[in-house]
């Protein structure tokens, strides 16, 4: 048995991670967790919220002490205030990542239903119909490309629309719905509420935190509601709507004797061509020639996550493994498009023969290779790609290969189509099962790594904490690959789970933690939510569910946390955010919005008393609807 340093073991719960930070520390390599060491201590007064660069008066800091420092800006502005413009700014910046990745998937299958891609297809019709009685679009004797043009047309417009609701907005319970009219924040469009809120917080326009806080809610409803389903639906229409099925997980599934491609970031757009490609014989024809025995693609992220459930491609690890992954020596391309990749990249593989492939004309990075992708000519592009990674095989050191000898085999694909499927056609058993108190409730418990928090310690422990209390448990992004490691995702995982809940799993064979997919994904989830609280005539938030994001880092899961509690979901962070310095902001955002929109925020940074928290909130929504 290996000992590692404590230091290590600190760092991550996970063997592979172990195995490979003691790798990297004996080859002299650093890593995100040794940045972030650098970086100790970090600024106090970011940390709090209370820097402000939004103008050249600035930057501004407020004293968080009573007796000394300034308490304004120069503007005048307060702590409050320039909390909640920074939390806005937050919010703005994830839902527009989100958004823009939903335009671009509405483009592609425009460009696809008009005949312009290379290597794609409407597979999923049935999705597609739904769409277009949703949208109105007419389809009696029409073809899929003609119903597809117009549900993409009509979907674009939801990023330009200025007046009314989104329309997805109308899947929401009508309670739901007449709340955020009352309170003035339907998400009209996607684009025009990102753009009002850089409006507002710009110097001198909203000053009134409540309102600024309010208008952040409307943002991240145009998220969650509007661009997040946008990209999830019509992905879905062009690639699948997934189904479950088998895979593993971790950074064993990479091959010493085949050529190995990661893709990592987020748009499945690329991924499913590299996927295709990457079974094209005459590349792997070449392959052969080379001495490899095939092609082995992984995914790293929510890109990784899009193939991993529509495709069963292995994925390679989450956020804080992509380093490790190069380190491994045995990738010869990592191939990225957008959103959670580290700039730090192109340097780990500097040091070995890996290539690093940016291929968005919006992301590019040090070290890396450029070839950009275009939909007009996908699969060539995809196929130029995957060759010069096969072409690279041969510079492979065997010297420099460690790959640790670690992987978990997992169920995904748990979209609520399946999850209906699962049920046997409608969620009925699924009410009835939490009515009869053997499910407890629903929580989503989703988002990122961060090296602040010990590398899948909160994910993993939270989620076997609530299993254990019969709450059954909705995954996605990089929460979803470390349950994945630790066998949470297969029906045999039901083992972990109290007696309700296993029993349940074991009569329906599927695991006690569902992967529902990508964070766009998280849609799925909101999906659920409401199709749930129309059934029983009753309210998002007087549901016995809640969500949690423990490992959170970025702006997306922001803008997500935040759409969770405006559609009245408690949600549980286990990173804090940068809110501290505003008292009556943190207040409004852990007492007072519940309230306003039946959510609200908790932060709790252990596990343990998190689903302490999550238990007594499901606990206390059962009496509300008269459950045991
Ligand atoms: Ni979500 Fe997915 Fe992971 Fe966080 Fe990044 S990959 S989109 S942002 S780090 S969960």
């Amino acid at each position: 048995m290996t000992t590692y340093s404590q230091k290590i073991l600190d760092r991550s719960i996970d063997p592979a991670t172990h195995d490979m930070l003691e790798h990297a520390e004996k080859t002299g390599m650093t890593t995100i967790w040794d940045r972030f060491e650098a970086q100790q201590p970090q600024c106090g007064f970011g940390e709090l919220g209370l820097c402000c660069r939004n103008c050249a008066m600035g930057p501004c800091r407020i004293s968080p002490f009573d007796e000394v420092g300034p308490k304004r800006g120069v503007c005048g502005a307060t702590a409050d205030i320039i909390v909640a413009r920074f939390l806005d700014r937050m919010i703005a910046a994830g839902a527009a990542a989100h958004s823009d990745h939903g335009r671009d998937i509405a483009h592609t299958l425009l460009m696809t239903a008009q005949g312009k891609t290379s290597g794609y297809q409407i597979k999923d019709e049935k999705k597609l119909a739904g769409l277009a009685a949703e949208f109105g679009v007419p389809t009696e004797g029409r073809t899929k490309e003609e119903i597809a043009e117009d549900v993409a047309k009509m979907a674009y417009e939801q990023f330009g629309q200025q007046e009314g609701a989104l329309k997805f907005t109308q899947r929401a319970p009508e309670k739901r719905q007449a709340l955020w009219k009352a309170l003035n924040i339907t998400p009209r469009g996607i684009d025009r509420e990102v753009v009002e809120n850089m409006h507002r917080t710009h110097i001198g326009v909203d000053n009134d935190a409540v309102n600024l806080i309010l208008h952040g809610m409307r943002t991240s409803l145009a998220d969650g509601w509007g661009g997040s389903m946008v990209a999830t639906e019509l992905s879905d229409v062009l690639f699948g709507t997934p189904t479950p099925r088998r895979s593993a997980v971790n950074l064993g599934v990479l091959k010493a004797d085949e050529v190995n491609i990661i893709v990592h970031g987020h748009e499945p757009t690329l991924s499913e061509l590299i996927v295709a490609a990457s079974q094209d014989p005459e590349i792997l024809a070449l392959a052969q020639k080379y001495g490899a025995k095939g092609i082995n693609v992984g995914g790293i992220c929510c890109t990784g996550n899009e193939v991993l459930m529509r495709q069963g491609v292995p994925s390679v690890g989450n956020f804080l493994q992509q380093e490790l992954a190069i380190m491994t020596g045995a990738v010869e391309a990592m191939i990225v498009d957008v959103q959670c990749v580290l700039p730090s990249l192109g340097s780990v593989a500097g040091c070995f023969h890996t290539k690093l492939i940016s291929t968005s004309p919006k992301a590019k990075f040090p070290g890396a290779t450029h070839m950009e992708f275009h939909e007009e000519h996908g699969y060539e592009i995809a196929c130029d790609i995957v060759r010069a990674a096969v072409e690279n095989y041969r510079f492979r050191k065997p010297g420099q290969v460690h790959i640790p000898d670690v992987q978990t085999e997992c169920m995904v694909g748990f979209s609520v189509e399946a999850i209906v499927g699962a049920l046997g056609g409608s969620l009925t058993p699924l009410i009835e099962a939490i009515a009869k108190k053997q499910i407890r409730g629903i929580a989503a418990v989703v988002g990122c790594n961060n090296p602040r928090v010990q590398h899948d310690y909160g994910h993993v422990n939270l989620v076997k904490e609530l299993i254990k209390r019969d709450i059954l448990v909705v995954t996605t992004g990089c929460n979803a690959i470390a349950c994945a490691k630790v066998g949470l995702l297969l029906p045999e995982g039901a083992e972990m789970a109290g007696e309700g809940l296993k029993a349940v799993c074991n009569a329906l064979g599927i695991p006690p933690v569902l992967h529902m997919g990508s964070c766009v994904d998280n849609s799925r989830i909101l999906v659920t939510c409401a199709a749930v609280a129309n059934a029983l005539g009753v309210d998002i938030s007087d549901l016995p569910v809640a969500a949690a994001a423990p490992e959170w880092m970025s702006e997306k899961a922001v803008a997500i946390g935040t759409y969770a509690v405006a559609s009245g979901v408690y949600t549980v962070l286990g990173v804090v955010p940068p809110v501290l310095g505003g008292p009556a902001v943190t207040d409004l955002l852990v007492k007072g919005a519940e309230g306003v929109v039946g959510g609200k925020f908790g932060v709790e940074s252990d596990p343990f008393k998190a689903a302490d928290l999550i238990e007594a909130h499901i606990n206390a929504k059962r009496t509300g609807l008269g459950l045991p």
